[in-house]
Protein backbone atom coordinates (compact mmCIF):
# COMPACT_ATOMS: atom_id res chain seq x y z
CA UNK A 1 0.00 0.00 0.00
CA UNK A 2 0.93 3.26 -0.54
CA UNK A 3 3.15 5.02 2.47
CA UNK A 4 3.07 9.00 2.81
CA UNK A 5 5.97 10.66 4.33
CA UNK A 6 7.15 14.08 4.87
CA UNK A 7 10.87 14.75 6.04
CA UNK A 8 9.57 17.51 7.78
CA UNK A 9 8.93 15.38 10.66
CA UNK A 10 12.28 15.80 11.72
CA UNK A 11 11.67 19.50 12.55
CA UNK A 12 10.08 18.10 16.09
CA UNK A 13 13.19 17.80 18.40
CA UNK A 14 11.24 16.97 21.56
CA UNK A 15 14.27 17.85 23.86
CA UNK A 16 12.69 15.75 26.32
CA UNK A 17 9.66 14.84 28.66
CA UNK A 18 9.33 15.65 32.34
CA UNK A 19 7.92 13.50 34.14
CA UNK A 20 7.68 13.74 37.91
CA UNK A 21 8.80 17.37 37.50
CA UNK A 22 12.72 15.44 36.02
CA UNK A 23 13.74 16.59 32.61
CA UNK A 24 14.17 12.64 30.81
CA UNK A 25 15.47 11.93 27.28
CA UNK A 26 12.22 12.05 25.10
CA UNK A 27 10.86 8.65 23.91
CA UNK A 28 9.20 10.39 20.36
CA UNK A 29 11.82 11.04 18.72
CA UNK A 30 12.67 11.76 14.99
CA UNK A 31 14.47 8.35 14.60
CA UNK A 32 11.17 6.66 15.44
CA UNK A 33 9.55 7.76 12.04
CA UNK A 34 13.20 7.03 10.35
CA UNK A 35 13.33 3.61 11.43
CA UNK A 36 9.68 2.96 9.91
CA UNK A 37 10.57 4.00 6.93
CA UNK A 38 13.82 2.16 6.52
CA UNK A 39 12.26 -0.73 7.21
CA UNK A 40 9.42 -0.58 4.28
CA UNK A 41 11.77 1.24 1.72
CA UNK A 42 13.69 -2.32 2.17
CA UNK A 43 10.22 -4.38 1.80
CA UNK A 44 9.64 -2.04 -1.59
CA UNK A 45 7.52 0.26 -0.29
CA UNK A 46 6.34 3.00 -2.72
CA UNK A 47 7.03 6.56 -0.92
CA UNK A 48 4.25 9.80 -1.56
CA UNK A 49 5.57 12.76 -0.40
CA UNK A 50 2.75 14.61 1.93
CA UNK A 51 0.56 17.46 0.41
CA UNK A 52 0.04 20.77 2.19
CA UNK A 53 -3.53 20.99 2.60
CA UNK A 54 -5.76 23.52 3.92
CA UNK A 55 -6.55 24.89 7.86
CA UNK A 56 -10.04 24.14 7.21
CA UNK A 57 -9.20 20.71 7.88
CA UNK A 58 -7.48 20.76 10.86
CA UNK A 59 -10.41 23.00 12.48
CA UNK A 60 -13.12 20.02 11.73
CA UNK A 61 -11.62 18.47 14.81
CA UNK A 62 -9.62 21.92 16.57
CA UNK A 63 -10.57 25.39 18.12
CA UNK A 64 -8.92 27.70 16.46
CA UNK A 65 -7.71 29.07 19.41
CA UNK A 66 -5.13 25.58 19.96
CA UNK A 67 -4.00 25.98 16.35
CA UNK A 68 -3.28 30.27 17.01
CA UNK A 69 -1.71 28.81 19.89
CA UNK A 70 0.64 26.15 18.80
CA UNK A 71 1.69 27.96 15.70
CA UNK A 72 2.81 30.98 17.86
CA UNK A 73 4.48 29.01 20.89
CA UNK A 74 7.48 28.67 20.19
CA UNK A 75 7.61 32.12 18.95
CA UNK A 76 6.48 33.77 22.07
CA UNK A 77 8.27 31.69 24.86
CA UNK A 78 11.62 32.67 22.79
CA UNK A 79 10.69 36.83 22.44
CA UNK A 80 9.68 36.82 26.38
CA UNK A 81 13.18 35.85 26.87
CA UNK A 82 12.76 32.48 28.58
CA UNK A 83 15.55 30.23 26.87
CA UNK A 84 17.30 32.71 28.61
CA UNK A 85 15.98 33.11 31.99
CA UNK A 86 15.41 30.94 33.75
CA UNK A 87 16.82 28.58 30.93
CA UNK A 88 14.22 26.78 29.56
CA UNK A 89 14.74 25.84 25.84
CA UNK A 90 11.29 24.02 25.38
CA UNK A 91 7.99 25.41 25.80
CA UNK A 92 6.37 23.66 28.88
CA UNK A 93 3.48 24.47 31.86
CA UNK A 94 3.69 25.24 35.35
CA UNK A 95 0.30 26.07 35.90
CA UNK A 96 -2.92 24.44 34.87
CA UNK A 97 -6.27 25.77 33.76
CA UNK A 98 -7.63 22.78 36.14
CA UNK A 99 -11.23 23.79 36.07
CA UNK A 100 -11.29 24.42 39.87
CA UNK A 101 -8.78 27.46 38.74
CA UNK A 102 -10.90 28.98 36.19
CA UNK A 103 -14.09 30.85 35.97
CA UNK A 104 -14.30 32.28 32.84
CA UNK A 105 -11.62 30.64 30.98
CA UNK A 106 -9.40 33.06 28.83
CA UNK A 107 -5.94 32.72 27.21
CA UNK A 108 -4.07 34.01 30.21
CA UNK A 109 -1.80 37.35 29.72
CA UNK A 110 1.72 35.66 30.95
CA UNK A 111 3.55 33.54 28.09
CA UNK A 112 4.61 31.47 30.72
CA UNK A 113 1.13 30.64 32.08
CA UNK A 114 -0.24 30.32 28.84
CA UNK A 115 1.00 26.67 27.90
CA UNK A 116 -1.34 25.29 31.27
CA UNK A 117 -4.30 26.40 29.24
CA UNK A 118 -3.76 24.00 26.55
CA UNK A 119 -1.71 21.62 27.47
CA UNK A 120 -2.43 18.91 30.25
CA UNK A 121 0.72 17.17 30.80
CA UNK A 122 4.36 18.37 31.37
CA UNK A 123 5.41 15.25 29.24
CA UNK A 124 4.61 17.37 25.70
CA UNK A 125 7.35 19.97 24.77
CA UNK A 126 7.49 22.50 22.18
CA UNK A 127 10.53 23.53 20.11
CA UNK A 128 11.65 25.96 17.15
CA UNK A 129 10.14 22.82 15.09
CA UNK A 130 7.73 21.40 16.18
CA UNK A 131 4.30 23.39 14.69
CA UNK A 132 5.95 22.58 11.39
CA UNK A 133 6.26 18.93 12.14
CA UNK A 134 3.24 18.94 13.92
CA UNK A 135 1.54 20.46 10.89
CA UNK A 136 3.28 18.10 8.39
CA UNK A 137 2.11 14.75 10.42
CA UNK A 138 -1.68 16.20 9.91
CA UNK A 139 -1.00 16.73 6.26
CA UNK A 140 0.47 12.99 5.66
CA UNK A 141 -3.15 11.63 7.93
CA UNK A 142 -4.65 13.95 4.83
CA UNK A 143 -2.67 12.69 2.30
CA UNK A 144 -3.25 9.18 2.80
CA UNK A 145 -6.98 9.89 2.99
CA UNK A 146 -7.17 12.12 -0.28
CA UNK A 147 -5.73 8.38 -1.57
CA UNK A 148 -7.99 6.55 -0.04
CA UNK A 149 -10.91 8.76 -1.31
CA UNK A 150 -9.23 8.54 -4.43
CA UNK A 151 -9.73 4.16 -4.76
CA UNK A 152 -6.73 3.26 -2.93
CA UNK A 153 -7.89 0.09 -0.57
CA UNK A 154 -5.72 1.55 1.73
CA UNK A 155 -3.07 3.97 3.15
CA UNK A 156 -0.43 4.27 5.72
CA UNK A 157 0.45 7.70 7.20
CA UNK A 158 4.27 7.41 8.30
CA UNK A 159 4.34 10.41 10.63
CA UNK A 160 4.97 11.66 14.02
CA UNK A 161 4.71 13.39 16.33
CA UNK A 162 1.47 11.27 16.70
CA UNK A 163 -2.05 12.22 17.74
CA UNK A 164 -4.85 10.29 18.84
CA UNK A 165 -4.41 12.29 22.76
CA UNK A 166 -5.35 15.48 21.61
CA UNK A 167 -8.58 17.07 21.90
CA UNK A 168 -10.40 19.29 19.92
CA UNK A 169 -8.53 22.09 22.18
CA UNK A 170 -6.19 20.60 24.77
CA UNK A 171 -2.54 18.84 23.98
CA UNK A 172 -0.45 15.91 25.84
CA UNK A 173 1.07 12.79 25.87
CA UNK A 174 3.49 13.65 22.98
CA UNK A 175 1.09 14.60 20.71
CA UNK A 176 0.06 18.02 19.76
CA UNK A 177 -2.56 17.71 16.34
CA UNK A 178 -4.92 14.88 16.29
CA UNK A 179 -4.00 13.12 12.74
CA UNK A 180 -6.16 9.86 13.02
CA UNK A 181 -9.26 12.91 13.95
CA UNK A 182 -8.52 15.01 11.09
CA UNK A 183 -7.96 12.14 8.07
CA UNK A 184 -11.43 10.29 9.95
CA UNK A 185 -13.35 13.69 9.41
CA UNK A 186 -12.24 14.29 5.83
CA UNK A 187 -13.40 10.71 5.17
CA UNK A 188 -17.12 10.93 7.06
CA UNK A 189 -17.36 14.26 4.55
CA UNK A 190 -17.02 12.11 1.20
CA UNK A 191 -17.95 8.62 2.04
CA UNK A 192 -20.49 8.71 5.52
CA UNK A 193 -19.85 6.65 8.78
CA UNK A 194 -16.64 6.19 9.38
CA UNK A 195 -14.97 4.29 12.49
CA UNK A 196 -11.87 5.05 14.28
CA UNK A 197 -9.84 2.08 15.73
CA UNK A 198 -6.92 2.82 17.90
CA UNK A 199 -4.91 0.24 18.78
CA UNK A 200 -2.07 2.11 20.36
CA UNK A 201 -1.03 0.92 24.26
CA UNK A 202 -2.54 3.92 24.89
CA UNK A 203 -6.62 4.75 25.39
CA UNK A 204 -7.06 7.12 22.56
CA UNK A 205 -8.91 10.10 24.62
CA UNK A 206 -8.32 13.35 22.37
CA UNK A 207 -10.18 11.46 19.46
CA UNK A 208 -12.88 9.75 21.30
CA UNK A 209 -13.45 13.61 23.34
CA UNK A 210 -13.34 14.73 19.59
CA UNK A 211 -16.20 12.53 18.28
CA UNK A 212 -17.70 12.58 22.17
CA UNK A 213 -21.24 13.51 20.96
CA UNK A 214 -20.72 12.95 17.24
CA UNK A 215 -22.81 9.26 15.88
CA UNK A 216 -21.10 9.25 12.63
CA UNK A 217 -17.56 8.80 13.48
CA UNK A 218 -17.93 5.63 15.80
CA UNK A 219 -14.66 5.52 17.67
CA UNK A 220 -13.16 2.47 19.68
CA UNK A 221 -9.88 1.72 21.76
CA UNK A 222 -7.91 -1.21 23.05
CA UNK A 223 -5.89 -0.59 25.28
CA UNK A 224 -3.89 -1.05 28.83
CA UNK A 225 -6.06 -0.54 31.60
CA UNK A 226 -5.75 3.35 33.32
CA UNK A 227 -7.22 1.26 36.31
CA UNK A 228 -4.31 -0.15 36.46
CA UNK A 229 -1.93 2.67 36.64
CA UNK A 230 -1.22 3.58 32.58
CA UNK A 231 -1.53 6.83 30.62
CA UNK A 232 -3.81 8.83 30.30
CA UNK A 233 -4.91 7.81 33.97
CA UNK A 234 -8.47 9.92 34.01
CA UNK A 235 -10.18 8.02 30.65
CA UNK A 236 -10.22 4.96 28.69
CA UNK A 237 -12.84 3.18 30.78
CA UNK A 238 -15.10 0.57 29.83
CA UNK A 239 -18.16 2.68 31.06
CA UNK A 240 -17.23 5.36 28.52
CA UNK A 241 -19.56 4.58 25.70
CA UNK A 242 -20.72 7.70 23.84
CA UNK A 243 -22.49 11.08 24.61
CA UNK A 244 -25.81 12.67 23.98
CA UNK A 245 -27.45 11.62 20.76
CA UNK A 246 -23.82 9.32 20.46
CA UNK A 247 -24.68 7.33 23.16
CA UNK A 248 -22.93 3.73 21.92
CA UNK A 249 -20.66 5.20 19.53
CA UNK A 250 -17.59 4.99 21.68
CA UNK A 251 -15.84 1.28 22.85
CA UNK A 252 -12.77 1.15 25.18
CA UNK A 253 -11.57 -2.20 25.72
CA UNK A 254 -9.26 -1.89 28.68
CA UNK A 255 -6.59 -4.44 29.13
CA UNK A 256 -4.62 -5.75 31.73
CA UNK A 257 -0.98 -5.32 32.04
CA UNK A 258 0.77 -8.45 31.10
CA UNK A 259 -1.63 -9.16 28.11
CA UNK A 260 -0.09 -10.66 25.08
CA UNK A 261 -1.66 -12.05 21.65
CA UNK A 262 -4.54 -13.78 22.55
CA UNK A 263 -6.44 -11.09 24.76
CA UNK A 264 -5.21 -8.31 22.39
CA UNK A 265 -5.77 -9.45 18.81
CA UNK A 266 -9.79 -11.00 20.69
CA UNK A 267 -9.78 -7.74 20.85
CA UNK A 268 -8.67 -5.91 17.67
CA UNK A 269 -11.37 -8.71 15.89
CA UNK A 270 -14.09 -7.11 18.77
CA UNK A 271 -13.19 -3.63 17.91
CA UNK A 272 -13.46 -4.33 14.17
CA UNK A 273 -17.00 -6.49 14.82
CA UNK A 274 -18.30 -3.29 16.55
CA UNK A 275 -17.22 -1.24 13.64
CA UNK A 276 -18.97 -3.64 11.30
CA UNK A 277 -22.32 -4.06 13.40
CA UNK A 278 -21.96 0.33 13.48
CA UNK A 279 -22.84 0.54 9.68
CA UNK A 280 -18.68 2.04 9.15
CA UNK A 281 -17.79 2.75 5.46
CA UNK A 282 -14.43 3.50 6.04
CA UNK A 283 -11.84 2.88 8.83
CA UNK A 284 -9.26 5.25 10.35
CA UNK A 285 -6.36 2.58 12.34
CA UNK A 286 -4.85 4.66 14.86
CA UNK A 287 -1.88 2.22 14.78
CA UNK A 288 0.24 2.76 17.22
CA UNK A 289 2.71 -0.66 17.96
CA UNK A 290 3.75 0.53 21.47
CA UNK A 291 1.77 -2.78 22.63
CA UNK A 292 4.03 -4.61 21.71
CA UNK A 293 6.68 -7.07 24.22
CA UNK A 294 9.50 -5.03 25.08
CA UNK A 295 8.21 -1.53 24.25
CA UNK A 296 9.36 0.82 26.96
CA UNK A 297 5.90 2.98 27.35
CA UNK A 298 3.61 -0.40 28.18
CA UNK A 299 3.64 -3.49 29.67
CA UNK A 300 1.48 -5.35 26.98
CA UNK A 301 3.23 -7.83 25.68
CA UNK A 302 2.26 -8.25 21.74
CA UNK A 303 4.22 -9.95 19.20
CA UNK A 304 5.50 -9.57 15.33
CA UNK A 305 2.81 -12.34 14.86
CA UNK A 306 0.16 -10.69 17.36
CA UNK A 307 -0.02 -7.49 15.23
CA UNK A 308 0.01 -9.48 12.23
CA UNK A 309 -3.27 -11.00 12.74
CA UNK A 310 -4.56 -7.89 14.09
CA UNK A 311 -3.68 -6.63 10.59
CA UNK A 312 -5.50 -9.40 8.80
CA UNK A 313 -8.76 -8.88 10.81
CA UNK A 314 -8.69 -5.01 9.90
CA UNK A 315 -8.05 -5.91 6.53
CA UNK A 316 -11.13 -8.44 6.39
CA UNK A 317 -13.54 -5.79 6.97
CA UNK A 318 -13.44 -4.97 3.18
CA UNK A 319 -13.29 -1.20 3.81
CA UNK A 320 -11.65 1.74 2.70
CA UNK A 321 -8.82 1.69 5.26
CA UNK A 322 -6.49 5.06 6.21
CA UNK A 323 -3.72 3.85 8.70
CA UNK A 324 -1.99 6.10 10.78
CA UNK A 325 1.12 5.95 12.92
CA UNK A 326 0.78 6.87 16.48
CA UNK A 327 3.12 5.16 19.16
CA UNK A 328 5.63 2.63 19.17
CA UNK A 329 9.06 3.26 21.20
CA UNK A 330 11.41 0.39 20.60
CA UNK A 331 13.47 1.72 18.03
CA UNK A 332 14.72 -1.96 16.96
CA UNK A 333 11.38 -3.11 16.48
CA UNK A 334 9.11 -0.46 15.43
CA UNK A 335 9.86 -0.86 11.69
CA UNK A 336 9.09 -4.70 11.46
CA UNK A 337 6.11 -4.55 13.93
CA UNK A 338 4.32 -1.47 11.04
CA UNK A 339 5.88 -3.50 8.38
CA UNK A 340 3.84 -7.01 9.85
CA UNK A 341 0.42 -4.90 10.37
CA UNK A 342 0.66 -3.46 6.65
CA UNK A 343 1.20 -6.83 5.55
CA UNK A 344 -1.49 -8.11 7.65
CA UNK A 345 -4.44 -5.59 6.02
CA UNK A 346 -3.10 -6.55 2.70
CA UNK A 347 -4.14 -10.37 3.48
CA UNK A 348 -7.10 -9.46 4.85
CA UNK A 349 -8.33 -7.24 2.17
CA UNK A 350 -7.27 -9.43 -0.42
CA UNK A 351 -9.43 -11.89 0.95
CA UNK A 352 -12.23 -10.06 2.16
C1 LIG B 1 1.28 8.48 21.39
C2 LIG B 1 1.63 7.81 22.65
O1 LIG B 1 1.89 6.61 22.66
N1 LIG B 1 1.69 8.57 23.73
C3 LIG B 1 1.91 7.92 24.98
C4 LIG B 1 2.52 8.82 25.93
C5 LIG B 1 2.54 8.15 27.26
N2 LIG B 1 3.60 8.65 28.02
C6 LIG B 1 3.49 8.28 29.37
C7 LIG B 1 4.77 8.53 30.04
C8 LIG B 1 4.73 8.09 31.44
C9 LIG B 1 6.04 8.10 32.08
N3 LIG B 1 7.16 7.82 31.21
C10 LIG B 1 8.41 7.96 31.88
C11 LIG B 1 9.00 6.64 32.16
C12 LIG B 1 10.19 6.80 33.02
N4 LIG B 1 10.88 5.56 33.14
ZN1 LIG C 1 0.83 4.93 23.01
Amino acid sequence: MPVVWSDRHRLHEPGGEVWVGVRMPAAEVPARADAIRAVLVADGAQLVEAEAHPDERLLAVHDAALLDYLSHAWEEWEAAGLPEDPGQDRVVPYVFAHPELTATPAVPAAVWARPGYFAYDTMTLVGPGTWEAARAAADTALTAAELVLGGAPAAYACCRPPGHHVTRRAYGGSCYLNNAAVAAARLREELGRVAVLDVDAHHGNGTQAIFWEDLDVLTASVHVDPGAGWFPHFLGFAGETGGGMAEGANLNLPLAPGAGDAEWTAAVAELAAWARAGGARAAVVALGVDAAAGDPESPLAVTADGFRAAGRTLGALGLPTVLVQEGGYDLETIGSLVRETLAGVEEGQAGA
